[in-house]
């Protein structure tokens, strides 16, 4: 009986210049480049094993068995390591998360990237990190930066098979390893799914091609503020991104909010910490919680700060981290 298995860890990442809008929806090819910091501590861990006995591919999440479009986008990027190694039994998926699945805390960018590394190790594919960083890419746009440590850039690319819209490293986590703070206002899953939001504001909002023209400066910005590890001008280019974003998608129509009043609420009392003296920066994605930045000499008891504001149900903290690796 032949059975190929391998395991892999991958972490979440979070934008920093928001990716929102795909030129095209079957590759998850982006309308424009993003920004991320790959983050420790909330991460996937998933298990393949290429097993001739099954019929058919199937994957667990949690340890329940999921079908429907979460499976079809696995069988895809199972589909295409297949092709690539001439692998050709059936896998069986096992994967956990450690945060809220589907909750806007970006569970699919870490489950997609940590299925294509250790996919692409069972079947027995020596894939570069570029090719590994596509193959993610199939699964969820996002899932592209986790492959890669610190700050991650997915390029646009041009070509029509998506051979060139990966991510690539801006800088190592060493180099700034910012702190982040999730503040978790509301549990369960959203109600719009980033796919279908994307769609719904590229089609319908007065605001959309404002917002991807402005993608280009946002990156050129980010970029500068790393290399030189600027953290207020990181904080104006993450926040007007997550503002330019979200403003895109309010204004779809009808208009797609992600914010609960919590959300709001706790902006507020952060712009009050940063009047006596806090320096931060927040982004929100697409879901209601409000997700902190901190420079690395930050004193740890922000965290209680944090975790005391109005409507905080929780808080999840990261550091900036490595990217997505095989594990034994
Ligand atoms: C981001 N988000 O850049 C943006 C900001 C949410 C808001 O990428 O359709 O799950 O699978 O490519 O990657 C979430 O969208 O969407 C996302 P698909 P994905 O992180």
């Amino acid at each position: 009986m032949s059975k190929r298995s391998a395991r892999a860890i991958a972490p979440s990442n979070i934008a920093l210049v928001k990716y929102w809008g795909k030129r095209d929806t079957k590759l998850n090819l982006p309308a424009a480049g993003s920004l991320s910091a790959t983050l420790s501590s909330m991460y996937s861990e998933t298990e393949v094993t290429f097993d001739e006995t099954l019929s058919a591919d199937q994957l667990i999440i949690n340890g329940e068995a999921v079908s429907g479009a979460g499976l079809s986008k696995a069988v895809g990027l199972l589909n295409d390591v297949r092709r690539q190694s001439g692998e050709k039994h059936f896998a069986r998926v096992e994967s956990t998360n450690n945060f809220p699945t589907a909750a806007g805390l970006a569970s699919s960018a870490s489950g997609y990237a940590a299925l294509a590394v250790a996919a692409a190790a069972a079947a027995g594919w020596r894939a570069s990190t570029a090719q590994l960083s596509a193959l993610a890419r199939l699964g969820s746009g996002s899932a592209c930066r986790s492959l890669i440590g610190g700050f991650a850039e997915w390029q646009t690319g041009s070509a029509s098979d998506g051979s060139d819209s990966y991510a690539i490293q801006v800088a190592p986590a060493e180099h700034w390893p910012l702190k982040m703070y999730a503040l978790v206002v509301t549990e369960g899953p959203k109600a719009t799914s980033s796919t279908h939001g994307m769609m719904h504001t590229a089609a319908s909002s007065p605001y959309y091609t404002a917002w991807i023209d402005s993608v280009a400066r946002d990156l050129n910005d980010a970029r500068a503020a790393i290399a030189s590890r600027d953290f207020s001008a990181l904080s104006e280019v993450a926040e007007r991104s997550c503002l330019a974003m979200h403003a895109a998608m309010i204004s779809a129509r009808p208009s797609l909010v992600y914010w609960r009043p919590q959300t709001l609420a706790v902006i507020e009392q952060l712009k009050r910490l940063r009047a006596a003296g806090l320096s931060f920066f927040f982004t929100i994605d697409a879901g209601p919680h409000v997700k902190v930045f901190v420079p690395p000499e930050t004193d740890p008891m922000v965290e209680g700060k944090l975790a005391e504001l109005d409507g905080v149900r929780r808080v999840i903290s990261a550091v900036v981290g490595p990217g997505a690796r095989v594990v034994d």
